[in-house]
This record gives C-alpha cells, sequence and structure tokens, in this order.
C-alpha cells in the first residue's frame, strides 16, 4: 500500500478545509466509524503475520500526523475567530465585567464597629473578657451580694454552682481595675468592652436569650482638676446616640437601680416607631430603655483595687440590639439571630 500517497491526499484534505465546518467533514471522513485513517490501521489483520509490525507501526505514525494536522488546523480557526470578534468590535475590553455578589456586615457588627471607632476616638481602650464567668466577678465584686433581689432580675444560666454565662458586660468592670492596678493605675482609665451575654429570658420583640452589650467604664482622680461628674456621663452619652443614631434624639433620665452605681440612671429614647404616642415596641410607654448608666459604686472601686476616697467614675451598659432597632426602624430583636438571609442583605455590602 502507497502510504505516502495516503498522507498526501489525507494532510491536503484537511489543509483544504476553509473552514470549521469543512474541517468537521473531513475528519468524520478520516476518523468517522467507517473513515478512511481508521480502515487503515484496521487493515493490519489481513496481512500476513511478519508483514504486521512494520505496518502496524508505518499506519499509527500516520494516523497520529493527521490527527495532529486536524488538531493544528481547529486552532488556526479559533484564533481567526477570535481575531475578527476584537476587530470586528463585538468585543469590547473596557465594558465593566459581571460584579460578583459580596456578603454584608451583620447590622449589629456594623453599629458595634462605629460605636468603637466613637469612643477610641474619643481616648477609649477596648477591653475583652471573659463570657464563662465566675459568680464572684458576675456579681459579688459589683456589690450584689448572695440574697439580693438584683440577682433574680438578671435570670442566670449557671454552669456550675460557682461559674455562669455572664448575665452583662458589667463584670469586665473589676477585672479591668484590678489589672490596671497590678500594672501601677495611672488615672484616667477609659475603657470599652463590647460583648456577648445570656439571660434565660423568654424571648420576645425586645428580649433575647443571648445578646450583646456595651459597657463603658471611665475613672479618674476625685480631686483636682480632672474630677468626673454626672454631667459628663451625660454629655458622653448623649454624644454616642448622636453619632450611632445619626440623629439628635430626645432623651430621659430617670433614677435607676443597680448595686453597682450610686446614684444609678436609665437614659430612655423617645421611641422612634411610634414617635412616643404608644406601641408593641416600647410596650406602649413611648419610650426605649437604652442604656442604663450611673457613677461607679465605692464598693466596686474597692473590689478593683481602688481608695473611693482618691477615685471617682462612671459607667453605662448599652444594649446593643436596641441600638441597632432604633438606628434601623427594626421592629423585632428576633430577626437579629433568624438566620433570614433576606433581612441580613439588606445591610450594606462589606467595602471593596
Ligand atoms: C445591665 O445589664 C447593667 N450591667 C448595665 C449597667 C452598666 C448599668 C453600668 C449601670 C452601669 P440591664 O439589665 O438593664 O443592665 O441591661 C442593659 C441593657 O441591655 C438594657 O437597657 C437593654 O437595652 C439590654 N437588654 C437587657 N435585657 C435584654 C434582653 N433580654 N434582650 C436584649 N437586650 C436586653
Amino acid at each position: 500500500m502507497d502510504t505516502q500517497a495516503l498522507r498526501e491526499r489525507w494532510l491536503a484534505a484537511v489543509a483544504a478545509a476553509a473552514d470549521s465546518a469543512a474541517l468537521a467533514d473531513a475528519e468524520a471522513r478520516l476518523f468517522g466509524p467507517k473513515g478512511e485513517v481508521v480502515d487503515l490501521v484496521r487493515s493490519v489483520t489481513s496481512l500476513p503475520k511478519e508483514a504486521r509490525p512494520a505496518f502496524g507501526k508505518a499506519a499509527n505514525a500516520l494516523k497520529q500526523e493527521v490527527e495532529a494536522a486536524v488538531a493544528a488546523r481547529r486552532e488556526q480557526f479559533a484564533a481567526a475567530a477570535m481575531v475578527r470578534e476584537l476587530d470586528g468590535g463585538a468585543f469590547d475590553p473596557t465594558e465593566p465585567g459581571v460584579r460578583a455578589p459580596r456578603g454584608t456586615l451583620h447590622p449589629i457588627t456594623i453599629v458595634q464597629n462605629e460605636l468603637v471607632d466613637l469612643f477610641t476616638s474619643l481616648g477609649f481602650q477596648w477591653q475583652d473578657g471573659p463570657e464563662v464567668e465566675s459568680e464572684f466577678f458576675n456579681f459579688d465584686a459589683l456589690n450584689i451580694p448572695g440574697d439580693h433581689p438584683a440577682r433574680e432580675s438578671q435570670d442566670t444560666f449557671w454552669l456550675t454552682d460557682k461559674n455562669l454565662l455572664r448575665t452583662h458586660t458589667s463584670p469586665v468592670q473589676v477585672r479591668t481595675l484590678q489589672r490596671a492596678v497590678k500594672q501601677g493605675f495611672q488615672p484616667p482609665l477609659k475603657v470599652i468592652v463590647p460583648g456577648r451575654v445570656f439571660r434565660s429570658e423568654t424571648v420576645d420583640r425586645t428580649h433575647e436569650h443571648t445578646f450583646y452589650q456595651m459597657e463603658g467604664l471611665v475613672v479618674d482622680r476625685a480631686h483636682g482638676d480632672s474630677g468626673i461628674s454626672i454631667a459628663n456621663l451625660i454629655h458622653t452619652m448623649k454624644t454616642c446616640l448622636r453619632v450611632v443614631l445619626e440623629r439628635d434624639v430626645q432623651v430621659r433620665l430617670r433614677p435607676g437601680f443597680f448595686p453597682f452605681v450610686e446614684p444609678g440612671f436609665e437614659l430612655d429614647v423617645n421611641c422612634p416607631f411610634c414617635k412616643g404616642q404608644g406601641c408593641p415596641v416600647c410596650k406602649q410607654s413611648g419610650w426605649i430603655e437604652i442604656l442604663p448608666c450611673g457613677m461607679v459604686h465605692p464598693n466596686v472601686l474597692r473590689a478593683g483595687g481602688l481608695d473611693p476616697e482618691e477615685f471617682v467614675g462612671f459607667a453605662f451598659g448599652m444594649g446593643l440590639q436596641r441600638v441597632v432597632m432604633l438606628r434601623y426602624g427594626i421592629d423585632d430583636i428576633r430577626q437579629f439571630m433568624g438566620g433570614d438571609h433576606r433581612f441580613l442583605a439588606q445591610f450594606p455590602e462589606v467595602s471593596r
């Protein structure tokens, strides 16, 4: 068999294909079930045994050469098609690409970050504390003895008879003071403590069993120029609410009882959902309790290792979810942890 003549004819057929459709036809004629190349390779079985190896080798080499020619021709057509597309203006490399979707920050994180930025710009430092807390720091050190009714108002998840899930971020007050005293106390001390807290509560529109607070603590010398007063406390609270709620808010201060502050206050915000008329969110009162605060009780300063004759301070404990609800007009606290993507997707995407 004249494989040289076949070779020339087949390579010419591949080279003669004018477009990819013609190339596909040629490929079918050569390599299809009854293709000429396939026939040639198969014909080895009709030869005498001794002639088979040499013929088989030559036929396979030819088959590979023609296959490579087909692949090279196909590449040529693809490259030419790309050039045509670019030249014809169908492809515009300056067009913006398809935008990949991005996640959003959780609204509690957004507001917490803003508060941290605000307070650090005022010279506060971020402080952390454990979520599994001892009875001592959660209650005793905060002037809440064992038989005190305040323990019942914060329904506690007890882990052992001495350890619990912290019911508020206030235990970090005493931890921070003790650490600062150990390191040689340098007033003023200004800290914020954002964190997760837990209470065995019946969940409703404004109550969760797991929620976020942000504690603030400022301590300075009681005498001299630096004395801290209730005026400083109120000013700080109002600045904080103005920034985070992005508007001037109507607030009211009323006496509040917390054993770790004296005097203690409840700072309430006029309910933005009903404009103070009374609705389910504010439990018909027209006000939302948002910022309990007060002057640090002398016993707390003592527990922290400071002399209350020498030092004075204020503290606050903000309910973060409540602030976020006011900021974005969310009327049910259960949405935060509900896991509904449609709720979360409403908040701004994380920046690029
Ligand atoms: C406290 O937890 C005090 N440690 C706050 C404090 C700190 C007072 C420093 C004085 C000085 P209270 O139990 O009121 O206080 O809770 C503080 C805030 O957390 C409330 O105003 C409210 O906004 C929020 N909060 C309380 N319970 C819940 C709950 N179950 N779900 C969501 N938010 C809550």
